[in-house]
């Protein structure tokens, strides 16, 4: 088994049982500009401390794989240039050569099951891009939920995706895609899609529960939890299609590919909407990492309670 770097915080909750949540770093070194980045990582961290979680951000430094990184590796990463974004396929190999890099949602559920962390928050997963059916591009993202039990607790899918597409791959792939506290499927930015999430639950209770039931039942793989952003923070669909479809189109035409697609057109919509998209981007993190601690949190009382019978 790979050893893993705990932060001292992330050590001591393992060891007396104190909920743990996993975050991703790939938003921190690809989803957002610096120093907002730092700024958010550090808020997403209080959040999950305020509601009585232990936030553990994960990525590969120097050969290691981290679970918690305290303040000055979260610095030196959100800092760093070139780092590599690593996904299921690219970790061992980083890993072996020594490399740094920031952990995708993928890389995130496989660095989180090692850790045995069952609940991880994040911004909006990867999915099936706009175009997909000519570039074949579909995030790793959906396979991981398929196979790796980590309840990923998201703003559903990136608007500047495919989302029919990606809810068809969801499905096929047997990934549940449960709403939280509404039936449309959020995007993003906004707080409904055009479409319904096939599943829909209000408490974390009862996202927890799944969660375990799920396990039970010996299938593989985890749950897509989709939390809208708050109404205050949400930008209006109909402001976002015509700067989405502008930084699309620049992207194709500047045959932007593979893993510099979602980087390149957060940076272009961040640029068109004034800032907008970022000051968003920043409060559905934060919702999300409050409902995934509040999750974790009901998992470990289910769990205590189980011990008792
Ligand atoms: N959520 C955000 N910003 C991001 C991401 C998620 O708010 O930048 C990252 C995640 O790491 C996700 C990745 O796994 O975008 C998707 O990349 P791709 O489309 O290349 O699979
Ligand atoms: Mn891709």
């Amino acid at each position: 088994m790979i050893q893993i770097t705990y932060s001292p915080e992330v050590a001591a909750a393992r060891a007396d049982g104190t909920p743990i949540v996993a975050l991703e770093s790939t938003i921190i070194t690809h989803g957002m500009p610096y120093p907002q980045n730092v700024e958010t990582a550090r808020l997403v961290e209080s959040d999950i401390r305020a509601a009585g979680a232990v936030p553990a951000t994960i990525a590969v430094m120097e050969g290691a794989l981290h679970v918690g990184l305290d303040d000055a590796a979260l610095e030196a990463l959100a800092q760093a240039q070139g780092v590599a974004k690593l996904s299921r396929a690219d970790m061992a190999v980083c890993i072996a050569q020594g490399g740094t890099g920031s952990t995708t949602v993928a890389a995130t559920m496989i660095a989180a099951r090692l850790a045995g962390i069952a609940v991880f928050a994040t911004g909006g997963i990867g999915g099936v891009h706009r175009g997909a059916e000519s570039s074949f591009d579909i995030s790793a993202d959906l396979h991981e939920l398929a196979q790796t039990p980590v309840t990923v607790v998201a703003a559903g899918a990136k608007a500047i995706l495919d989302i029919d597409k990606t809810l068809e791959v969801l499905e096929t792939l047997g990934v549940p895609v449960i709403a939280y506290r509404q039936n449309a499927f959020p995007a993003f930015w906004s707080a409904a899609s055009h479409l319904d999430a096939p599943l829909r639950l209000d408490t974390a209770e009862a996202i927890a529960k799944a969660h375990v039931t799920r396990a039970a039942l010996g299938l593989p793989g985890g749950q897509l939890v989709a939390n809208p952003i708050p109404a205050t923070n949400e930008i209006p669909a109909q402001d976002l299609t015509p700067v989405i479809a502008a930084a699309q189109a620049e992207a194709d035409a500047q045959g932007i590919v593979g893993k510099a697609v979602t980087p390149f057109l957060l940076q272009r919509i961040f640029e068109a909407t004034d800032g907008r998209s970022l000051t968003a981007n920043i409060a559905l993190v934060r919702n999300n990492a409050r409902l995934a601690a509040e999750i974790a949190c009901a998992l470990t009382s289910q769990h205590d309670g189980s011990h008792n019978k």
